[in-house]
């Protein structure tokens, strides 16, 4: 899809990463912006990012938004995704800075948003793989999104990955101030909202890679958050349709 393209890449402490996730971006998606949402990084990311916005020569911006400290990465996203509407960008995307999503992935990612509202670059489809992740993480992640598809019942395999084109319209029709999710359940929720709002969702394959430097901030509180919520969610849709359903034959009744 054609027009104003923004990247959001959220960053603590990816000093190492930084600098060639950006340079890849340039050469791959030259004329996609980059918004850099950084959360006071200690190692000092967002005065680098500072540095290499200054010296861009291309034709993209690279932008930085500075916040006090780890907010967390929903919030980093929801800030990124306002900053964006309030600048008229068409398409906004999400990409992690540590080296995992790979923006030669990103022109397919685009492409595809030409037929949907939001594309989710996917691990787990046909086509889909990862490279150097240890077994447990494989299975956790896959595991997590077969846990997922079942209790929201939503034809998604890749609902908590955060490589994805979303048009800006819809953006613009979620409730982003209600959005409370952290980690990798912020992804599922928004997700699940666009399903909900009657978007078109689709996925393309993508090949993602391990970090190669600095340090995960996956953790267990991040796992737990999502296990809980994904559950509760779920519980929540069943009550709602063996209610609609109660209705229904009493209706008839
Ligand atoms: N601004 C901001 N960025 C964050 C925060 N937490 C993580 N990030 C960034 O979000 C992206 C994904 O975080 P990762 O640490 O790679 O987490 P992950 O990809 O789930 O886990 P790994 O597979 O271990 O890398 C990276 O670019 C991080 O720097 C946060 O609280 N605030
Ligand atoms: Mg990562």
């Amino acid at each position: 899809m054609s027009g104003r393209t923004l990247v959001v890449v959220p960053t603590y402490n990816e000093l190492e990463s930084i600098p060639g996730a950006l340079e890849r971006l340039a050469q791959h998606a030259p004329e996609a912006d980059v918004l850099v949402v950084d959360d006071g990084s200690p190692d000092g990311t967002g005065a680098l990012v500072e540095r290499i916005a200054a010296e861009q020569t291309g034709p993209r911006a690279v932008h930085v938004l500075h916040r006090t400290g780890k907010l967390g990465l929903g919030t980093a996203y929801v800030a990124g995704f306002r900053w964006a509407l309030e600048r008229g960008y068409d398409v906004v995307c999400e990409m992690d800075a540590d080296g995992s999503h790979r923006a030669e992935d990103l022109p397919l990612l685009l492409a595809a948003l030409d037929g949907a509202d939001l594309v989710l670059g996917s691990r787990w489809v046909p086509g889909g793989s990862v490279v150097n992740w240890p077994k447990n993480r494989e299975i956790l992640s896959r595991g997590a999104n077969t846990y997922t598809r079942l209790m929201l019942g939503i034809p998604l395999h890749d609902a908590t990955g955060g490589f994805r084109a979303y048009r800006a319209d819809l953006l613009r029709a979620l409730p982003l101030g209600e959005v409370q999710s952290q980690g990798y359940c912020f992804q599922v929720d928004m997700s699940w909202r666009a399903v909900r709002a009657g978007a078109r969702v689709v996925e393309v394959p993508i090949t993602f890679v391990e970090r190669a430097a600095g340090a995960s901030k996956m953790s267990r509180a991040i796992v737990v958050e999502a296990l809980v919520s994904v559950t509760r969610w779920g519980i929540a849709e069943r009550s709602r349709q063996l209610a609609g359903a109660f209705r229904g034959v009493l209706r008839r009744a």
